[in-house]
């Protein structure tokens, strides 16, 4: 049955966006005729098509939210100078640098900031640029530069997580979902796995309302009270 209304909802969709690619206007297929049906398939496509353009203007501004912190990054708080590395810290000018956890000082990175050749992890990376001059872009916080751009390479976002490990039961409260306490951030899209193992792939919300209850284990970044799920019962996000 869901499966049925949400195909219904796609051909109304693609319906609009097939007249609107032509030209023709939702009005001018249903306001000449007076067939009862017709009005109400009409109300229903305009419906649908509010509901769209309401998303897309969702999305756009999402979209804009995230172009404009992205180019905050970049003009933040800035160091240049020689890269140092004493007693398991990194240094610029003497301003000690925050690149992340262990865990995520242990993973490998999709970029070869050394430019030796090799994705390797960010430690060994960051290694491989010691002695050279760089540019940290980043937000200073208590005397420490917080790292998101190593020459102009994007790192990750200047927040001091710490990566973490919860056990418990879902909790749903008032249209949020929690563990151990922790409230649980998650991506506004559709779900690459089925996390409740209900045969379908809905949208994330939907996946952990099917959790909701039940014990699970989930991993990820914590700041501040909550959690930025990498995996969910093993299964990544
Ligand atoms: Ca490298
Ligand atoms: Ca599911």
């Amino acid at each position: 049955m869901k499966r049925y209304v949400l195909a219904v909802g796609l051909v109304a969709i693609i319906a609009i966006a097939a007249m609107a690619g032509a030209g023709i206007g939702i009005k001018n297929v249903f306001e000449n005729n007076g067939d009862d049906n017709a009005h109400h398939a009409g109300n229903m496509v305009k419906k649908m098509a509010r509901m769209h353009e309401m998303t897309e203007k969702k999305i756009r501004t999402r979209m804009h939210e995230m172009a404009r912190m992205h180019r905050n990054l970049l003009s933040m708080d800035r160091e240049e100078g020689t890269f140092s590395y004493e007693n398991g810290m990194f240094y610029v000018n003497g301003i000690a640098i925050y690149f992340g956890d262990a865990w995520w000082l242990n993973h490998t990175i999709k970029s070869d900031y050394d430019g030796d050749g090799e994705y390797e992890t960010v430690w060994n990376e960051l290694l491989g640029l010691v002695g050279s001059n760089v540019a940290v872009n980043g937000r200073l916080v208590n005397e420490t530069l917080i790292a998101s751009h190593i020459n102009g390479m994007f790192l990750r976002m200047p927040v001091k997580a710490e990566f973490v490990e919860l056990n418990g039961v879902i909790e749903q409260v008032n249209g949020s979902f929690y563990i151990d306490g922790y409230k649980i951030i998650l991506p506004g899209r559709m779900a690459r796995s089925d996390y409740d193992g209900d045969g379908m792939l809905e949208r994330m919300h939907v996946e952990l309302q099917g959790l909701a209850g039940s014990v699970a284990t989930i991993d990820g970044y914590a700041f501040n009270g909550k959690i930025k799920p990498l995996h969910i019962n093993g299964i990544a996000i």
